[in-house]
């Protein structure tokens, strides 16, 4: 009897064993990342830079906005001006931007930025041209 019963034991050990190398295995698997439009209070982004969108300006409240991180960066724009806005960064994969916001709208972009210098601006119409750009530094 005893002899048996120490066998089970140890068939249960081994299975507890292979149960916990299979749980292993799953914790180890990473979940896919998202980029481009995520929420605000995205726990990743290391910074979050607010603009207002104006007709036709980026209002910052600064000459030459400065990034003090660099990594993946929250732009929450908020439409101020009468016509439509969205706010672009060119960033190291191409544009990236938020979709035509009306007066009031508001939407985060989030961009993952390496330190540099990168060009934002509404890329409707012709509203870079009429002043809706800017430089953006980052972690430089
Ligand atoms: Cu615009």
């Amino acid at each position: 009897m005893r002899p048996e019963l120490a066998l089970i034991a140890a068939a249960v050990a081994l299975a507890a064993l292979v149960g916990c190398g299979e749980q292993r295995g799953d914790a180890t698997r990473t979940a896919p990342q998202a980029v481009g439009t995520v929420p605000a209070t995205d726990p990743r982004a290391v910074a979050t830079v607010a603009v207002s969108l104006v007709d036709y300006a980026l209002d910052i409240g600064e000459v030459a906005p400065r990034v003090e991180r660099a990594g993946l960066i929250a732009f929450e724009a908020t439409n101020d001006g009468l016509v439509r806005h969205a706010l672009a960064v060119d960033g190291p994969s191409g544009q990236e931007r938020t979709p035509p916001l009306r007066l009031g709208e508001r939407a985060t972009l989030a961009v993952r930025l390496p330190a540099g210098t990168y060009k934002w601006y509404c890329p409707l119409a012709d509203h870079e041209r009429r002043g809706m750009f800017g430089r953006l530094r980052v972690a430089e």
